[in-house]
């Protein structure tokens, strides 16, 4: 499969795990709070193909494609969200603490831009035991506007870690736009004050969006330190849930117009058949990770749940005799 192929496979592969969780979460059998990242699979996908198994990724509330996009089981995702003992967190989690160490996936948390410093640690770690191995921040724009953003750009940048900081904008942090939240429109100039650089990319674009990770993992790993991805996108569902979102205002509505024809589905696709690549191969995909979907959802329901008597572990100390 040629790299092209793979990222439309894993883009595929995002967008049908995530429809089928928005249906399950509609019918009521999830009851996790599930937040898509439908319309901006490029950036999971682009930037997860640049890395290798033992770099690092962090992610936050709206990481399913992180999970995937980095080697994540797609049975223990799905156990996860529906609570079962077999989810990649033993089912205490759900859909926003997905974990998959033996992939590099070390965690996602919830709490907006908790994990941007924890893959600064990470890059040190990497830098202090002479491995090569590079971190990967990927937060919202709401994320940005966290003090603790910007301290750890700062301190990446004065230790030269070999960080990814990638931020996805999608214009909104819940339903407030960027435009009420910044007098301008300028989070890849963050970089600037720490003297990394930043590249603002087409996060739609899921060919840009690997070369631009290309180029920021291969400064990384030669000891020039980080970089800032800006990769614009849009996202096409409510801030959590599987609903459209157009009734929160026209605003969104002519947007969603916008950016519906962006889908970098469609747009990978059209260019691969420009290339030559035949359109049955491709449309051939979707059947075969509809099965993968489907097996997961069949291995989730049918694990158990967790025993009650094990609620309480992880949550206190043990006691000291
Ligand atoms: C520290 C903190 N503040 C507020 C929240 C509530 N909250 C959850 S998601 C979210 C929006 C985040 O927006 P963004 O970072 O742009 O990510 P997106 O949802 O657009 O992917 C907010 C404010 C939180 N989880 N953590
Ligand atoms: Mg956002």
């Amino acid at each position: 499969m040629t790299v092209g192929q793979s990222l439309l496979r894993m883009m595929l592969l995002i967008r049908a795990v995530e429809e089928r969780i928005g249906e399950l979460v509609s019918a009521g059998e999830i009851k996790t709070p599930c937040h898509l990242s439908i319309g901006q699979e490029a950036i999971a996908a682009g930037v997860c193909a640049a890395l290798g198994r033992q770099d690092t990724v962090w992610g936050g509330h709206r990481s399913h494609g992180h999970y995937l996009a980095k080697g994540g089981d797609l049975n223990a995702m799905m156990a996860e969200i529906f609570g079962k003992a077999t989810g990649c967190s033993k089912g205490r989690g759900g859909s926003m603490h997905l974990i998959a160490p033996a992939q590099g996936l070390y965690g996602t948390v919830p709490l907006v831009g908790a994990t941007v410093p924890l893959a600064v640690g990470a890059g040190l770690a990497s830098k202090l035991r002479h491995e090569p191995h590079v971190a990967v921040a990927f937060f919202g724009d709401g994320a940005t506007e966290e003090g603790h953003f910007h301290e750890s750009l700062n301190l990446a940048a004065l230790y030269r870690l070999p960080v990814l900081f990638v931020c996805e904008n999608n214009f909104y942090s819940t339903h407030m736009a960027l435009s009420e939240r910044r007098l301008k429109d300028n989070i890849v100039q963050a970089a600037e004050p720490s003297g990394m650089p930043g590249l603002r990319l087409d996060g739609n674009d899921v060919l840009a969006v690997f070369d631009g990770a290309v180029q920021a993992v291969t400064r990384a790993r030669a000891g020039e330190g980080p970089s800032l991805l800006e990769c614009r996108t849009y996202r096409w569902r409510g801030h959590v849930g599987p609903a459209w979102d157009i009734a929160v205002g026209e605003h969104r509505r002519r947007e969603l117009d916008e950016w519906l024809p962006k889908d970098p589905i469609m747009r990978l696709k059209r260019r691969l058949v420009d290339e030559g690549v035949s359109a049955q191969k491709l449309d051939a995909m979707a059947p075969v990770i509809r099965d993968e979907v489907e097996a997961a959802v069949a291995f989730a329901r049918l694990s158990p749940s967790p025993d009650e008597s094990d609620l309480l572990r992880h949550v206190y100390a043990p006691r000291r005799k």
